[in-house]
């Protein structure tokens, strides 16, 4: 079963998130897919990706795919969980990728956003990011990828509250390029593509990995990273965590214990 589409017209490849079934969910076979789509395509010197789902959805992606989160006691979003593996491939491939949104975004998936090079949106766009509606203590890696997108106020606003971000204010924080509606935004990204694919391949790859390594150049200490893992550990071992996974299975919403 294919849950992406996948077409290259010159220099540009385009995946298609295609699973609306499931909101595309990032289960770990969309990923799978994806991240073979984004291997394939550096391989046939695609110079710029665009990573879009079907025109006219309601949500572009609904997150990290919770019937694949694992039981209590073990890390929701450990190094190779699918959205991590996900989120590195795009930060590490050398084309840079375009995200062309519309719909709603939701947790995993705000993160995946925010690991593109650059942002075009739909109005009625928003992003949700909500690790605190599952009782998930979200990844150190992860809240640096939204850490280099979203000033901290914002971002602590939208962890703690699981509250949408509109597009208007996700555009004046400079989250995002550029707001299209619907009708132009895909001619727009595409003619973008096409400028990049005009300018060097080599020195644009070697700046996106430069700028990743710039921006991720914080220096952790063994024992900060010890620490913040013990802290994390605690969430995922907690009762919070499981009442979480399982209120959204059941569909209905948590009531937190708080332990
Ligand atoms: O009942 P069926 O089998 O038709 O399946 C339903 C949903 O269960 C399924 N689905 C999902 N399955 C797994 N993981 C998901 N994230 C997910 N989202 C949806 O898709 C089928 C259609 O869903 P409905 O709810 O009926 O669709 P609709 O009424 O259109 O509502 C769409 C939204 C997106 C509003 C709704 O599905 C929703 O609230 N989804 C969950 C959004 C969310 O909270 N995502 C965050 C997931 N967590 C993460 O990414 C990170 C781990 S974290 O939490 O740390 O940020
Ligand atoms: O033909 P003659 O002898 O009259 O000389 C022409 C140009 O060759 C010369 N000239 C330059 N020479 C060396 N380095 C330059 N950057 C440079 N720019 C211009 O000046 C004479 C007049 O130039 P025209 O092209 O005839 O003038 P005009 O029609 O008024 O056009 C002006 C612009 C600025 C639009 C045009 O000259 C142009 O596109 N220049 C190049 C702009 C550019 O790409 N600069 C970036 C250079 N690179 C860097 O700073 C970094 C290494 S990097 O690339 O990393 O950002």
């Amino acid at each position: 079963m294919s849950f992406i589409k996948t077409e290259q017209r010159g220099y540009t490849g385009v995946i298609t998130l295609d699973h609306s079934e499931k909101r595309n969910a990032l289960s770990e076979a969309l990923v799978h897919e994806l991240v073979e789509a984004l291997e394939t395509f550096q391989k046939q010197n695609v110079r710029a990706v665009i990573l879009r789902a079907r025109p006219g959805v309601k949500v572009w992606s609904a997150g990290h795919d919770v019937s694949e989160l694992p039981g209590r006691g073990r890390d929701p979003l450990g190094w190779n969980d699918p959205l991590r593996i996900l989120i590195r491939t795009i930060q590490e491939c050398p084309m840079p990728v375009i995200g062309m949104i519309e719909g709603s975004v939701w947790g995993g998936a705000c993160e995946v956003a925010m690991a593109c090079d650059i942002l075009v949106i739909t109005p009625e766009v928003t992003f949700a990011i909500t690790p605190a509606k599952l009782g998930v203590p979200y990844n150190i890696g992860g809240l640096l990828t939204l850490l280099n997108m979203i000033p901290l106020p914002i971002m602590k606003e939208m962890l703690f509250t699981a509250e949408p971000l509109s597009s208007d204010q996700a555009f004046n924080l400079g989250i995002v390029n550029y707001i299209k509606p619907a009708g132009d935004i895909e001619d727009f990204v595409l003619g973008m593509a096409e400028r990049i694919a005009t300018n060097s391949p080599l020195s644009i790859g070697v700046m996106k990995d430069a700028l990743r390594l710039l921006s991720s150049a914080h220096s952790v200490t063994p024992e900060l990273f010890e620490r913040i893992q013990g802290m994390r550990r605690i969430v995922y071992d907690s009762e919070d965590y499981q009442e979480g996974v399982r209120a959204f299975r059941e569909k209905r919403r948590p009531s937190f214990p708080g332990k």
